[in-house]
């Protein structure tokens, strides 16, 4: 059974996400997704809208997942990949020039563990999610001051 894992934060879980997951277990026959923990975001400076157990439950609920694990440690990867017996790494094409210089990378291939990386989904993240939710929330706020205004 060729076992594929891939990582990620997976907040505002959106069709980015959904296509990478959806590829990922294209590659393999069990797909494993690590879900960074809340704590693990905060040392990546991200502050996620959903927590770690909503995160995970969504991921969870994809018919190509196989397995969901909680990602507390940066270190944790390699860990995993020999524990699990895994045979392939799939990250985002964002990470083809930041993962190759990472120790992590090297420790990967003296294993024969394999690693891929998928493009990136273009014109959806969740930046541009929460940019576009800010977008509304005041053009809301100038309704809402228009209104007031003209009701005096
Ligand atoms: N992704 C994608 N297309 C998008 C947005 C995201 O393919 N439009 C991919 C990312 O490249 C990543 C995965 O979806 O592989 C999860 O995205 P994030 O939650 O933003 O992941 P991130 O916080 O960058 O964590 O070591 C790897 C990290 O744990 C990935």
């Amino acid at each position: 059974m060729l076992k594929v894992i891939t990582y990620g934060t997976f907040d505002c879980f959106h069709y980015g996400h959904y296509n990478l997951l959806k590829r990922c277990a294209e590659l393999g026959d069990h797909l494993i997704v690590g879900v960074s923990s809340d704590e693990m975001c905060r040392k990546k400076g991200k502050i996620p809208i959903l927590d770690e157990n909503k995160r995970m439950e969504i991921v969870k609920s994809l018919r190509f997942v196989d397995e969901v694990l909680l990602e507390r440690d940066m270190r944790q990867k390699v860990d995993d990949i020999k524990n699990l017996n895994v045979q392939k790494f799939v990250l985002g094409s964002d990470y083809c020039d930041i993962f190759p210089k990472m120790p992590e990378y090297n420790q990967l291939m003296e294993m024969g563990c394999e690693v891929v990386f998928l493009p990136r989904t273009p014109d959806i993240s969740t930046s541009q999610l929460k940019e576009k939710m800010m977008e509304q929330v005041n053009l809301d706020a100038d309704k809402d001051s228009l209104h007031n205004i003209t009701n005096k």
